[in-house]
């Protein structure tokens, strides 16, 4: 059926799917306090691409993959992601009022709360993956192999150590690989995490598996670098009119470091050479390549 969608029908398709399975991951049996809970769910719902879980899913489907644990599976790593914004926002970090258009986490719930419901999504994902792998009789080296992953893509080895890099990095970058540093393991990481893992659920072989990790590494970097275009030009488009606050204008980001022009330059490159990484390693990379040129596009 989702072979007659668009790439945009079927991006809203499968995000509409992982909403609708993100509450179900909670055993309705659990009792967990009421606070903690709304907690958790205010930001799981509150919205946002879903674009990992998508990933995950689209590689599961590009070599033949069970779509079902897919989609299980796949709650597991917004879970990581929505942690992370949840403390990314904290006053100790971001101290961000907002996100996603709405109050963040803690500004509802007070800090505390927002610290505990980022504690719980973070563990809860790796109780969701196994329980994927059981219910799914997923091969128990794979299963291993995606738990352990998870928690070097999205640990200290990876999107917390590129958190520790940024905050550290605030004190002043002064070149541009240290900035590339911090945006793969920031971005690019829980992205290749996502289609490893997908990769996995279908049995991957190792060269499909580095094929994802290569196209998952360039369209990670890509999108980060779009972010910071974004960031940087979102209002002027708004207002039809440049207008650069100081803030924006020094803030480091790849247009600080290469200027604007060159910045969408390399974005295109990277996500080009994402896209050959896959084209002949993957069986069906179709949809895979169509989120690529399709992510390129994005507003926000
Ligand atoms: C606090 C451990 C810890 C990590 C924080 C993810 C992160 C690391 C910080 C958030 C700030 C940021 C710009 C990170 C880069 C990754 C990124 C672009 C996040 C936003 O991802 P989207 O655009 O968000 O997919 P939505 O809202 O669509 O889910």
């Amino acid at each position: 059926m989702n072979n007659d969608l668009n790439i945009q029908q079927y991006i809203e398709h499968y995000a509409h799917l992982v909403e609708q399975e993100l509450p179900e991951a909670f055993p309705s049996e659990w009792y967990i306090p009421d606070p903690l809970k709304q907690s958790m769910l205010y930001s799981l719902m509150a919205g946002g691409k879903r674009l990992r879980p998508i990933l995950l899913i689209s590689a599961a489907e590009a070599l033949g993959g069970n779509a079902e644990a897919a989609l299980k599976m796949s709650c597991a790593v917004e879970m990581i992601h929505t942690y992370s914004l949840i403390h990314d926002d904290l006053p100790a970090m971001d101290n961000d009022d907002y996100r996603r258009g709405k109050l963040t986490n803690h500004k509802v719930f007070g800090e505390a709360l927002a610290i505990l419901a980022g504690d719980g999504l973070l563990t809860h994902a790796f109780h969701s993956i196994a329980q994927v792998a059981r219910e799914f009789r997923l091969d128990a080296e794979q299963a291993l192999s995606i738990v352990e992953e998870l928690s070097a893509f999205s640990g200290a080895r990876g999107m917390v150590g590129g958190q520790a890099a940024d905050i550290q990095g605030e004190q002043g970058l002064t070149q541009l690989s240290e900035l590339e540093y911090i945006h793969v393991r920031k971005t690019s990481d829980l992205i290749v995490f996502s289609l490893r893992a997908g990769g996995r659920i279908a049995g991957a072989n190792e060269r499909q598996l580095a094929a994802l990790e290569t196209f998952g590494h360039h369209i990670g970097l890509a999108f980060q670098i779009q972010d910071d275009i974004l960031d940087l030009i979102g209002d002027e488009h708004k207002l039809g009119k440049p207008v650069k606050s100081d803030e924006k204008q020094h803030k480091v980001t790849y247009p600080y470091f290469i200027g604007i022009d060159e910045s969408r330059r390399k974005m295109l490159e990277l996500t080009e050479a994402g896209k050959e990484a896959i084209r002949t390693e993957i069986p069906d990379p179709r949809r895979l390549l169509q989120i690529a040129d399709y992510l390129l596009l994005r507003d926000h």
